[in-house]
């Protein structure tokens, strides 16, 4: 199995965790999104949207996170990632989604340097946009999360599930964009326990061998 990635991408850092949950080794390939090795012929050869991550296993390329994520599922369904009954399915998914759809598309490096550079808003300009999404995100998040009997120490439950793996990347973001998460408890708390978790703090950006040397 090899992964497509790239240390601060959040994306690439929900299929790290997936990948890290279910025990599945994997050789990291780098992709400078930085010098824009992303949008270069060799990695469009693999992903034609040229977004990271992308992920090989055997003959087969997958893209997108959530595809990724969910033929790990399909493939490896120990340890799940997903409960069992469909109701509870659909309210984790429902929590993945919101950074998924929600938040990250309209937070993505294409889109924050449209809105600094080719709109002339600058860095704080794009600041402001970044933290706007996010708040409107983590306040849905922190309503679906609080006062909801399924939410455990985890997203649902006790266990970490697909929506843990969307949440801390996306918490991750947030730090890196200035974004105040101090009205989420919730998501705090949950973000917290989750990098007690070897398989989480495996997949954080700064423990990718692509990180600067801190
Ligand atoms: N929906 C996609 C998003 C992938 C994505 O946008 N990845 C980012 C890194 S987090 C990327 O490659 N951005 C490059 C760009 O915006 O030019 C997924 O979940 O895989």
């Amino acid at each position: 199995v090899k992964l497509y990635s790239y240390f601060v991408s959040s994306a690439s850092y929900r299929a790290r965790i997936a990948l890290n949950l279910k025990g599945i080794e994997y050789e990291y390939v780098s992709i400078d999104a930085n010098k824009g090795e992303h949008l270069a012929a060799e990695y469009l050869a693999v992903n034609p949207q040229g977004l990271l991550p992308a992920l090989v296993d055997g003959d087969n390329t997958l893209t997108q996170s959530l595809a990724i994520i969910e033929y790990l599922e399909e493939t490896r369904p120990d340890p799940p990632l997903l409960p069992a009954d469909p109701v509870e399915r659909a309210r984790v998914r429902a929590l993945a989604l919101v950074p998924a759809c929600e938040m990250h598309p309209v937070n993505n490096r294409r889109v924050r340097n449209y809105i600094a550079e080719d709109l002339g808003h600058g860095r704080d300009g794009m600041i402001s946009w970044v933290g706007r999404w996010n708040a409107r995100g983590f306040e849905t998040l922190e309503a679906m999360l609080s006062g909801n009997p399924h939410t455990g120490v985890f997203c649902h439950g006790d266990r970490p599930t697909l929506a843990d793996v969307y949440l801390v990347p996306q918490v991750d973001v947030a730090r890196r964009f200035e974004t105040d998460v101090s009205p989420y408890p919730t998501v705090l708390r949950i973000a917290e326990a989750c990098l007690e978790l070897p398989e989480f703090q495996a997949a954080k950006p700064e423990n990718q061998p692509d990180a600067p040397p801190s």
